[in-house]
């Protein structure tokens, strides 16, 4: 059942019933018409009600619907809307909990609304790079005022509903039970005629020229390659410039273009992705999780300082181990640092500040973390130095309790085989700076144990990160691709870029950064750790030895003042370094490279297509659980364009025989052999399929 119809006395009562969130797919909007139709052929009624059942009123039009004919077929909900506003009878909506996008379309199109406090008010369209399509650009400002509307409309941040209680958007507030109070107010305005509609208020804005003028200008200025915040400002200077009924017109056009761009889809396909990422199948939503209620951190660095503030930000107290008093004690001064630094920015209170600290302390006792129910290590990416700590751990750990590995590249599995509790091991691996960004991996070991995987799953949550499941393997999803990547940026180095030429070719495709600024960000010395390993374990991988050259000039990023670019003091703007062009024209000369121009075109496809290869090899072993898992990975923790959907959906719009033709081509070039595609992506570009 999508919606169901009651009545109560003399008013009708429709609950939608659609969970989880009384999306307004075609069956509901049906089962709603029904309702009404029910409700104005009984004499009996003389108002209706509308409600949602369960967690939501309403979270919106079904995004899943989108693009199947069932998001156009009737009643469609702006049919819907009509028949509610035109209905001869008062139609009250009763609010709660989420009232979003054609939920909340579908409540001003009511004659009244009735709010419990603490729902959530929104117009998030944007959010999917689209505007709202169901008269809401054209109603809300009515009912808010112009300029809150527009903010409303432009951001798509949720609003409390109490915070609305003075506006016309909501003519009572229910102190107690919201059903008895819309109730209550159906049975009071049942003879009101006229029956008011938001359609007919008039916006009384003097200047709004002007207003709209500065709208569109810091819009402009502020949506980059999204091009539906500044519809979003078309859509509302039409609420104020038109007729209602024209502006509804003009709303729809917009809307309709919006749904078919590629911004708008990898925006959707990025939502989905975020919530499939939490599902495994093998790992249902009802499998026991154990009670996280303080962790603890092997290491003061960069990296466990992050990761402890992930803990107290969340209200988890968190206790970091290091081995000197003097570490320890620097470690704890930069995460003090950090959260001063927030507060003066405003975005921490004193209190909170106080707080987050508190839950904050250090120890050079491993008896004193035993107790903890999770621990996270996070000291030299050496599995030598691994061995020893997990030794420890199963040593003196608390039954029960969690043992993660930070690593970015070791193996899992002989971690958790260094304790006699494999089932408690499981990879936790964060982003530096750690408490930042978003993307956490959660590495399943062969024998971490489900209710291991569950926690760790509901960890990220609390912890606000987006958890993406990734199996064993070198370098896990992420920086097993990157890889791929790395080395084509080498590669193009020997054969005519400098480095500042790739990096701007791939900004300019979207990337936050380039692979060398980002190289002289995280430090080149652990790139060059990494390889000296790989050449040891498989000879077989070439690379550019671009990277080593720099590496031995000391090299090594921003931290030592000089990386693949020059810097200067104080400053992290990054200069081109001619020492370093010309090292790298020597290189190719030794090489016997001749050095040619290089396309930017090429510089995106080589870099881009090699992690999409990559990424089709971790699928087909089942490194991930599927494509949207990566471009999560990738949208989340390394910096690829949100408007492109990550790597596998991004392949997708360039259609996969496209990629593989392509491919082809720069497998006659040097390193061909790179370019053999994954035998998974060969498959779908021969059957003309995709990868999402
Ligand atoms: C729109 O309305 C267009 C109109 O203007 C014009 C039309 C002509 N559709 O987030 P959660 C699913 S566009 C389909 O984990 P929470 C979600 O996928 C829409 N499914 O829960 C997940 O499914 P699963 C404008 C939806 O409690 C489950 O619900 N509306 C929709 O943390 C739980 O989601 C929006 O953009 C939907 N509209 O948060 C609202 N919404 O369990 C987007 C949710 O299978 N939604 N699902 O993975 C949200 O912001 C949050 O989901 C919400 C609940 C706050 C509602």
């Amino acid at each position: 059942m999508t919606a169901e119809y009651k009545v109560n006395g003399a008013v009708a009562v429709i609950t939608l019933n659609n969970p989880p969130v009384n999306g307004l797919g075609h069956a509901t909007r049906s089962a709603i018409v029904d309702g009404m139709k029910k409700a104005l052929n009984d004499d009996a009624v003389k108002a209706v009600v509308i409600t949602g059942a369960g967690k939501a009123f309403s979270g919106g039009a079904d995004i899943k619907e989108f693009n199947s004919p069932k998001a156009m077929a009737e009643p469609t909900l702006h049919t819907v809307i009509n028949v509610i506003e035109n209905s001869t009878k008062p139609v009250v909506a009763a609010i709660h909990s989420v009232a979003m996008g054609g939920g909340l379309e579908l409540a001003l199109g009511c004659h009244y609304r009735v709010a419990a406090p603490g729902a959530q008010i929104a117009l998030p369209e944007v959010k999917l790079g689209i505007l709202p399509g169901a008269g809401g650009t054209q109603r809300l400002p009515r009912v808010l005022g112009l300029e809150m509307g527009l903010n409303m409309i432009v951001s798509g941040n949720p609003v409390p509903s109490e915070k609305l209680a003075k506006t016309a958007l909501f003519n009572e507030m229910a102190e107690g039970d919201l059903m008895e109070a819309a109730l209550a107010f159906a049975n009071k305005v049942a003879d009101v005629r006229p029956l008011p509609k938001v359609r007919d208020i008039k916006i009384d804005y003097p200047n709004y020229e002007g207003f709209l003028q500065f709208s569109r200008n810091t819009v402009k200025a502020m949506s980059g390659p999204f091009p539906a915040p500044l519809k979003c400002v078309e859509a509302v200077a039409a609420a104020v410039t038109m007729k209602f009924d024209d502006g509804i017109k003009f709303e729809r056009e917009l809307f309709v273009d919006l749904v078919q761009t590629t911004e708008s889809k990898a925006l959707r396909h990025a939502f989905f992705g975020e919530r499939a990422a939490s599902k495994v199948p093998d790992v249902p939503d009802d499998t026991p999780t154990r009670a996280i209620k303080s962790a603890a951190v092997i290491g003061a660095g960069t990296m466990g300082g992050g990761i402890a503030m992930n803990f107290a930000n969340a209200g988890i107290p968190v206790k970091i181990l290091e081995m000197k008093q003097e570490a320890l004690e620097k470690g704890l001064g930069v995460i003090r640092k950090n959260y001063e630094n927030t507060m003066k920015k405003g975005k921490l209170t004193p209190e909170k500040f106080e707080q987050r600290v508190g839950l904050i302390t250090g120890t050079l006792s491993y008896e004193e973390i035993a107790q903890a129910d999770i621990v996270i290590e996070a000291v030299f990416e050496d599995i030598g130095v691994k061995e020893q700590v997990f030794k420890k751990l199963d040593e003196v750990m608390k039954q029960g309790a969690i043992l993660a590995s930070n690593t970015s590249t070791l193996d899992v599995n002989k971690i958790a085989a260094f304790t006699k509790r494999p089932q408690d091991v499981i990879g936790l691996h964060f982003f530096s700076p750690a408490n930042v960004m978003k993307l956490l991996e959660i590495v399943r070991g062969e024998k971490t144990g489900k209710d291991v995987l569950a926690t760790a799953l509901q960890l990220s949550k609390k912890i606000k990160k987006t958890g993406v499941v990734s199996g064993v393997c070198d370098g896990f999803i992420g920086n097993r691709m990157i890889e791929q990547y790395s080395r084509q940026a080498g590669f193009l180095l020997e054969e005519g870029c400098t480095p500042e030429q790739v990096d701007k070719a791939i900004e300019k495709f979207g990337f936050a950064m380039g692979p060398f600024r980002m190289g002289d960000l995280a430090g080149n010395d652990i790139g060059w750790y990494i390889r000296k390993r790989r050449y040891i374990e498989k000879p077989e991988v070439t690379y550019s030895k671009t990277a080593d050259l720099l590496c031995e000039m000391g090299r090594f990023g921003q931290k030592t003042g000089a990386g693949w670019y020059d810097y200067k003091p104080g400053d992290r703007k990054a200069y081109p370094s001619q020492v370093v062009n010309d090292m790298i024209v020597k290189h190719s000369a030794d090489l016997g490279i001749e050095r040619r121009k290089i396309s930017d075109q090429e510089i995106v496809e080589r870099l881009v297509f090699a992690l999409v290869n990559e990424g089709a090899y971790i699928l087909e072993e089942g490194i991930a659980m599927r494509a949207s898992d990566i471009d999560m990975v990738y949208l989340t923790g390394y910096g690829f364009p949100l408007f492109r959907g990550g790597p596998m959906f991004y392949a997708d719009t360039v259609g996969l025989q496209n990629v593989v033709m392509s491919m082809e081509k720069y497998a006659k070039g040097r390193h061909g052999d790179a370019w053999k595609p994954a035998p998974l992506l060969a498959k779908l570009a021969a059957e003309g399929k995709t990868f999402n």
